[in-house]
C-alpha cells in the first residue's frame, strides 16, 4: 500500500539511506551511554560526528525540497531510542511545538515555555502545515519493540482537543509502522500518532530530523 504525504500525512522512502551510512552513524551512537541508557538525545547533530557530516552534505535536505515548497530548514533533530532498559510509550498525539532562539510576540504563537534554556512554543497550523519529520530507522522495528501508530489522514482536521483525539482514535484503524534499517517514514508533525512499548524490546533507534519552509515573524529563528 502506498501512502502520500500531503494526503496521508505521511510516505515511505523504504531503503533510502545505504547500509554504510547506517553502520556508521551506529558505531558512533552505540558508544553514547546517553543513548543506552534514556529514550532520547535532544540535538543528536552537535554530538555524533558522522551526523553532524553527513547532515552538512545536503543530502536530506535535498530530499526536504521534494515535500516543501520554498528553501528548508533543518529546525531540530533528536536521537530517540526505546530498549530493555527504557521501554516507553506515548498515547495519541499531534507535534504542535517548535524550538525558537528567543521569544517573540506575534499573534497565534504561544503559549510559551522555556525547557533546558530553549524556548519551546506552540506555532500557528500554518506553520505545522509548512514542516516535516524525517523518522530515520537506524534499527529494525515492528510492534514488538514498539514501532510508530498513525492514523492516516488524521492531519487533515488540523489542531485537535483532547476530546477529539480520543475520538479520532476510537473510530479509526491505526497503520503500525513496521520498517527496516535504512527506511525513511517522512511525516507531517500534527497527524496523530503513539508508540505502545515493545513486547521483546531490543534497540529501537530512529533518528528523527524535521525541517520547516515557514518563515518566521522578522528577527525570530530557529533553534538548529
Ligand atoms: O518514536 C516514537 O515512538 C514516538 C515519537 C513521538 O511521539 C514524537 O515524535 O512525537
Amino acid at each position: 500500500m502506498t501512502f502520500d504525504f500531503h494526503h496521508d500525512g505521511f510516505e515511505w522512502l523504504r531503503d533510502a539511506l545505504p547500509a554504510s551510512l547506517i553502520n556508521a552513524i551506529l558505531q558512533e551512537v552505540a558508544r553514547d551511554d546517553e543513548v543506552n541508557s534514556g529514550s532520547g538525545v535532544r540535538n543528536a547533530e552537535r554530538k555524533y560526528a558522522t551526523l553532524k557530516e553527513w547532515l552538512a552534505g545536503g543530502d536530506l535536505k535535498r530530499l526536504a525540497c521534494r515535500y516543501l515548497e520554498g528553501a528548508p530548514q533543518q529546525v531540530r533533530t533528536i536521537l530517540f531510542n526505546k530498549s530493555p532498559r527504557k521501554n516507553w510509550l506515548v498515547t495519541w498525539h499531534q507535534d504542535r511545538t517548535v524550538c525558537v532562539k528567543a521569544r517573540f510576540d506575534a499573534p497565534d504563537w504561544g503559549p510559551w515555555s522555556e525547557k533546558d534554556g530553549v524556548m519551546h512554543v506552540q506555532p500557528p497550523i500554518a506553520t505545522l502545515e509548512r514542516m516535516l519529520a524525517f523518522r530515520i530507522h537506524l534499527d529494525p522495528t515492528d510492534e514488538s519493540n514498539g514501532c510508530l501508530k498513525v492514523i492516516p489522514g488524521s492531519h487533515r482536521e488540523g489542531l485537535l482537543s483532547h476530546e477529539r483525539i480520543q475520538q479520532v482514535a476510537a473510530s479509526s484503524k491505526p497503520l503500525s509502522c513496521a520498517a527496516r534499517a535504512g527506511d525513511i517514514l517522512v511525516m507531517k508533525p500534527h497527524l496523530l500518532h503513539a508508540s505502545s512499548k515493545g513486547t521483546a524490546p531490543n534497540q529501537r533507534r530512529i533518528l528523527h530530523v524535521e525541517f520547516s519552509d515557514y518563515p518566521l515573524p522578522a528577527g525570530a529563528q530557529w533553534v538548529s
